[in-house]
């Protein structure tokens, strides 16, 4: 650009500014795939011991849920894990019950550790074990028991960021702290079938693949669906169950999606971003949109992921690379 054409052009920009307009042609912000947000591992060797702490230090009814947000560390302050994720751990005591309430964000628990809990969606209870996926529906009144002997351990996942991108952010409190049970699930029948995913389930699924041609990137991994309409359970939020045989040397793979990680049995080796994390059972992970990243096994792994891919690919962004 010639210097006649600057100084006519400084001054409009500045005339502009108080008005509120800015140049597009001087935009500054990048349009590329990825996010600011950083790969971030969440170790159960840390995480457990501060959640048997929060146990002693509050209890469930004040806490309303005991959860330890899980935050990115470039996203401080927002309580998001990734742009468009939350994710949390909660712990429940036996005896304790989570109050009953209902908000715009559609939620979902996946079972760490522990028996004897249960989760009620509007009036439906179910009961939950280690490995199960549970989906909680926007609007729907839900709260949790522990009816067992045991401490009960899950990770939330919701929405919120999009209610929060929205505006769209409602929530009520029941006015008891149990909604009204109408139905016991203690498997998945007609009742809690689009809700409640046995583990049993998926894992046997899983391995009816076994000996089947692994995928390069993720060995044998299954979406959840649901057994009625055959989508994603919720309207935003994929989650995925996947299988990594002992001694898996994954392909390096990326997609548009943030995936956070969960590793439910085995162990494994996360490359991501030039670096390698070791990721333990019960270990907490998030890659964010367009990180590359691969995976090699240690043992026979069972690992749960969850995404955006449902809001992604309803909107149309979604992409994936497989890279040699
Ligand atoms: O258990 O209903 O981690 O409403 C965040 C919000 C858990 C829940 C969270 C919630 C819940």
């Amino acid at each position: 650009m010639n210097l006649d054409q600057t100084k006519p052009l400084q001054e409009f920009k500045e005339q502009i500014h108080p008005h509120y307009l800015l140049p597009l042609w001087e935009r500054k912000v990048k349009l590329v795939p990825g996010s600011h947000c950083v790969p971030a591992h969440w170790p159960y060797s840390v995480v457990k011991p501060l959640l048997d702490k929060a146990a002693t230090l509050i209890n469930k009814k004040d806490a309303d849920r005991r959860v330890l947000v899980m935050e990115n560390p470039s996203l401080r302050s927002s309580s998001f894990i990734a742009q468009s994720l939350f994710a949390g751990q909660q712990i429940i005591l036996p005896g304790e019950i989570a109050p009953s309430h209902r908000h715009s964000p559609n939620a979902f628990r996946f079972i760490v550790e522990g028996e004897g809990a249960y989760t009620s969606i509007d009036g439906i209870q179910m009961m939950m074990r280690p490995g199960d996926f549970i989906v909680t529906p926007n609007w729907a009144w839900h709260d949790h028991g522990n009816l067992g002997d045991q401490p009960v351990v899950w990770m939330d996942g919701l929405d919120t960021p999009f209610t929060s991108l929205f505006g769209a952010h409602f929530r009520e409190n029941y006015p008891e702290d149990t909604y009204p049970v109408t139905h016991t699930s203690h498997e998945p029948d007609a009742a809690s079938k689009s809700f409640l995913f046995p583990f049993i389930e998926m894992a046997k699924s899983l391995q009816d693949l076994v000996g089947t041609t692994p995928n390069l990137a993720h060995a044998y991994k299954l979406r959840y669906t649901d057994p009625v309409t055959q989508n994603d359970p919720l309207t935003t939020v994929s989650a995925f169950m996947q299988f990594l045989p002992d001694e898996f040397v994954g392909q390096s793979y990326r997609s548009t999606e943030n995936t956070v990680f969960n590793v439910f049995q085995g162990s494994c080796v996360l490359e991501v971003g030039g670096q390698r994390y070791y990721l333990s059972k019960h270990d907490v992970f998030v890659v964010p949109s367009w990180e590359t990243y691969r995976f090699e096994s240690c043992e026979n792994t069972y690992l749960f992921s969850f995404t955006d891919r449902a809001a992604q690919q309803t909107l149309g962004f979604w992409r994936e690379e497989f890279l040699a």
